[in-house]
């Protein structure tokens, strides 16, 4: 039997938006919220792969409202997989496609194999099996984990990737006590590109940056390998706001420097877009405050939970050892 080598499809980056391929493969029969940005990621990820593309989807809004009886909008093979299982869908998929073409009983040619999950499903559930599939040098698979920072599907629950002291269905403001989530929220993207030295790219996305967000997937996917990218998708539903904002929420997020955008490749870092200009001191990290005040989960914050959240900000580009990136110190 000979061994055969399933290389990864070369996409070159798209220049500017005028480059962009024109082709959908997530169209209409969806029934996200109006303003959804996470149904918003799905429709530029499949943009950016193309159609020679498997689609593995783990529980949440992006099943749920994407495969309403009878109906989708995904036009490439698309599969329904376990909350938790988005690791583990992306590695036994890429794994099965080598093994059909070793055997002869496909045709050998590079097919992208995309794993989403949520933030529930990748930062807390999934995250053994994704941790698992980065270890996983020799099968070209991406993850990426859309965080809506809750579990937005079953009713807005709090997840580890929700922000400090948010409001959700399980964190519910009250009288006796304001704050009821009192924990910062997961750094998922550190957290892969820090300990799995198999995996050959982490990216951090957000959709209001289009054209960066699908360069960052086709350069996972050429690259090959194990990659992860984390995608920070505003939530109409979740955060409380009017759909109409969600692009300028997105942009708030990384100008003020909460969700700062960088990518890691081969173990080396390097920043991008606004977060770039802000490590590099050309432009001023925007006070979280009207990012906070324009979302109904945070209205019940007084001043000094405004202060608070100001100065743990504050403290990933002050004091991290990667600003933004590794909370770790030095002495
Ligand atoms: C093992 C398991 N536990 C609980 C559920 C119920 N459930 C379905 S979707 C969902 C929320 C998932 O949250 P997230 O991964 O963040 O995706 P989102 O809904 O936010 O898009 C939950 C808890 C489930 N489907 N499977
Ligand atoms: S609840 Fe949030 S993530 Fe879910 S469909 Fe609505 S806007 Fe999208
Ligand atoms: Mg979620």
């Amino acid at each position: 039997m000979s061994f055969v080598e399933v290389l990864p499809q070369i996409l070159a980056p798209f220049k500017g938006v005028k480059g962009v391929a024109l082709e959908e493969y997530f169209t209409s029969g969806h029934r996200t919220c109006q303003g959804c940005e996470s149904a918003l990621v799905m429709k530029l990820m499949i943009k950016a792969a193309g159609d020679r593309t498997i689609v593995l989807g783990s529980t949440g809004c992006m099943y749920v409202a994407n495969t309403t009886y009878y109906t989708t909008p995904w036009v490439v093979p698309w599969m329904h997989t376990q909350l938790g299982s988005s690791g583990s869908a992306a590695l036994g998929t890429a794994a099965a496609l080598k093994a059909l073409m070793r055997k002869g009983k496909m045709k050998s040619e590079p097919i992208n194999v995309i794993a989403f999950c949520g933030d529930g499903g990748g930062a807390d559930m999934g995250l053994s099996a994704i941790s698992a599939t980065l270890t996983h040098r020799d099968y070209n698979c991406l993850i990426l984990m859309y965080d809506n920072e809750s579990y937005a599907n079953t009713d807005i629950q709090l997840s580890g990737s929700t922000p400090y002291g948010a409001y959700t269905t399980f964190s519910p403001a009250g009288k006796v006590k304001r704050i009821m989530h009192k924990r910062w929220k997961k750094n998922m993207a550190g957290m892969m590109a820090a300990g799995h030295p198999e995996c050959r790219y982490v990216a951090t996305v957000c959709p209001t940056y289009a054209v960066d967000m699908m360069n960052r997937v086709r350069k996972a996917l050429t690259l090959g390998g194990p990659t992860f990218i984390h995608s920070l998708d505003p939530c109409p539903k979740g955060w409380d706001y009017d759909p109409m904002y969600s692009h300028e929420l997105g942009e708030m997020a990384i100008k003020c420097g909460i969700f700062p955008l960088y990518e890691v490749e081969d173990g080396k870092l390097s920043y991008y877009g606004q977060t770039k200009y802000l490590v590099e001191g050309r432009t001023k990290r925007l006070p979280v405050r009207e990012y906070l005040n324009r979302q109904g989960r945070f209205a019940h914050f007084l001043e000094e939970d405004i202060e608070y959240f100001q100065a743990k900000v504050d403290e990933m580009w002050e004091k991290w050892l990667l600003p933004g990136v590794l909370p770790l110190t030095k002495e």
